[in-house]
């Protein structure tokens, strides 16, 4: 049972969660959950949106002011939202179909744009909720139902992809890791920026099956076996990497936030009674 303070965080009225026995996305959820509770967040103050997918119906689970949008564009929604009460903290929670194949034009510019926002990529490398066909993170020669023969295109380096957009803070975490995940959320939502968390799930269903990855105990040994600790990259060759994934803080720098230049652009054309020079 989750401890006292994060069970106030839930909307246990809507239980039973639509997620699979085995599924991550669970976890991925608690995790956030304590990072909010770590931080003293208040509900009213936290705002989460989500897309369409099995882990975009986790803001429904929870008590705070959720947004259930559509398909590839709640970071749209987000944008709206924080621009309009910049101090909420602001979550962002897709898939990896949701965030990088419909949404993926939405992500690089929220990620351009700096927006104070914290992301949390559910990325089970499939889409889950319509029945495993492979997403722009599905690994090459996976099976997918789209796939039937091995996945040839290369996926993105998700984390590679939010550097160069602009995001300025990355991370990776995954189910396996639910402590390291949890505290890479919590500087997520602490650092003033767009933030990315990639947290690495397991599907057994859809993705794990297709592949004869075993159950779901099995699926998280895997994560435990292939994740390589950001510190320890350094000292490693190329070729040691293959196959593996790193987890732990992968990117942090510091650039202007766009809600708070546009606060300072509001204030300088108010000063100048809205004369353009
Ligand atoms: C515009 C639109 N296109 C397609 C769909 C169908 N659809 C629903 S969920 C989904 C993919 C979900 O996969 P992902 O984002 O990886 O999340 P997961 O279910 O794996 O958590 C798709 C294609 C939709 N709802 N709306």
């Amino acid at each position: 049972m989750p401890r006292e303070e994060v069970m106030k965080w839930l909307r246990t009225r809507f239980f039973p969660h639509i997620w699979c026995p085995g599924c991550g996305h669970g976890v991925i959820m608690h995790a956030l959950l304590r990072s909010l509770t770590a931080l003293d967040k208040k509900p009213e103050e936290t705002v989460i949106a989500s897309g369409i997918g099995c882990s975009s119906r986790m803001p429904g689970y929870i008590n705070a002011c959720t947004v259930h949008t559509t398909h590839g564009r709640s970071l749209g929604f987000a944008t709206g939202i924080k621009l309009a009460k910049p101090e909420l903290t602001v979550i962002d929670v897709m898939g990896d179909g949701d965030c990088t194949a419909i949404g993926g034009n939405h992500f690089i510019h929220a990620a351009r744009r700096n927006l104070d926002i914290t992301t949390v990529i559910f990325n089970n490398n499939i889409y889950g909720m319509t029945g495993g066909q492979y997403s722009p993170l599905t690994p090459m020669a996976s099976k997918a139902t789209t796939a039937p023969f091995g996945h040839i295109e290369r996926p993105f380096d998700i984390a590679a992809l939010a550097i160069a957009a602009g995001a300025t803070y990355v991370a990776r975490g995954t189910a396996f890791h639910a402590q390291l995940l949890t505290d890479l959320i919590v500087k997520g939502i602490e650092s003033k920026g767009f933030s990315v968390i990639d947290a690495i799930t397991q599907c057994p269903i859809s993705y794990g099956r297709k592949n004869k990855m075993g159950s779901a105990a099995d699926m998280l040994a895997w994560q435990r076996d292939s994740a390589v600790p950001a510190q320890a990259v350094a000292k490693m060759k190329p070729e040691d990497l293959q196959g593996k994934f790193v987890i732990g803080e992968l990117y942090r720098t510091t650039a202007p936030e766009y809600t708070a230049e546009y606060d300072k652009l509001i204030a300088r054309v108010y000063k100048k009674g809205g004369k353009e020079n």
